[in-house]
């Protein structure tokens, strides 16, 4: 017997979907095919959203994890064939699509999971300044964990360079005491370092404004939440990047939806592939970009 609850609500201007089951909970918006929240009962969020976040047509709501797409952060710091696709003028942070109308294409309930499918096809919705033919696939399942795909599908006669990321934003009881587990020797480009790049030497802690890309990323890396006495496991599967990143007390003046003090909340482990890591995928070819997010308690 299927025990889940799912419900169409309205957000201000967004139309969003709530499920339930087995003591979990999601919210996701249909703008975006965007994740906005995550949470067990009886424990605190797993993805963090914005206390300041806006539900409006046309601008990515802040938190939850948005999808990077066609390109992830600034275009011009992308390889050239992925700055090659676009045409267009100004080039958004962020790629495309992640403020854009997704179609859902069904939600599917068994007794061990409930799946919400949704669709972008650039044939059917074009994107400004990117005039290629591909479809979008992000499925959001919930079972016993989360797990979220992305697959990208070259629909075009000519290989398709880009570069993607899930920009998952994780809650934290407070980012002075949480530590990044698996980055132990990791190569990362430091953007707070004229892009320079280091090798990470053990855990990964925050003491100040850190975005940093990982390149050669083991398949799972833990968030350490001492405060919450909670270990996150992000496992990836068609990821080699990850981006690390909390804007800590300067940026967070210049973010919008994002209250002065958000920053010691939430951190954000973006799994991605970017820079070596970007993707050129034949025509007709596709790519599947995995996430599965558990939880437990740490280890006593
Ligand atoms: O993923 C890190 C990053 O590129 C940061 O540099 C910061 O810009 C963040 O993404 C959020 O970007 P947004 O456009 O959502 O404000």
């Amino acid at each position: 017997m299927a025990t889940s609850h799912i419900e169409r609500i309205e957000l201000d201007e967004l139309t969003c979907w709530r499920v339930r089951r087995h003591g979990a909970e999601l919210l996701v918006t249909q703008q975006g095919a965007q994740l906005l929240s995550y949470q067990l009962d009886g424990e605190p969020p797993l993805i963090w959203l914005s206390e300041e976040a806006a539900y409006a047509r046309g601008q990515s709501v802040r938190g939850g994890a948005p999808i990077c797409w066609p390109w992830f952060g600034d275009l011009r710091r992308n390889p050239a064939a992925v700055q090659a696709q676009f045409q267009g003028d100004a080039a958004p942070a962020h790629g495309l699509v992640r403020a854009a109308d997704w179609q859902l294409l069904g939600v599917e309930e068994t007794d061990d999971v409930v799946i919400l499918r949704f669709l972008f096809d650039t044939t059917k919705t074009p994107l400004a300044g990117w005039p290629h033919a591909a479809r979008l696939h992000a499925d959001i399942h919930l079972g016993d964990d989360l797990q979220l795909t992305l697959e990208t599908h070259n629909l075009g006669g000519a290989p398709l360079a880009m570069s993607q990321a899930l920009h998952s934003y994780f809650a934290v009881s407070d980012i002075h005491q949480a530590r990044v587990e698996g980055l132990h020797g990791t190569r990362y480009i430091d953007t707070m370092d004229d892009w320079h790049e280091h090798a990470q030497n053990g855990d990964l802690t925050f003491s100040g404004e850190t975005d940093r890309i990982y390149l050669d990323t083991p398949s799972r890396l833990s968030i350490v939440d001492p405060g919450w006495n909670r270990r996150i496991h992000l496992d990836a599967r068609g990821s080699r990047s990850a981006v690390l990143w909390n804007p800590w007390i300067e940026k967070s003046g210049r973010l919008s939806q994002f209250a002065s003090d958000a920053w010691q909340r939430m951190l954000c482990i973006e799994t991605a592939n970017v820079l070596e890591d970007a993707l050129l995928i034949a025509p007709g070819e596709h790519c599947t970009l995995h996430l599965r997010l558990s939880s437990e308690p740490i280890a006593t």
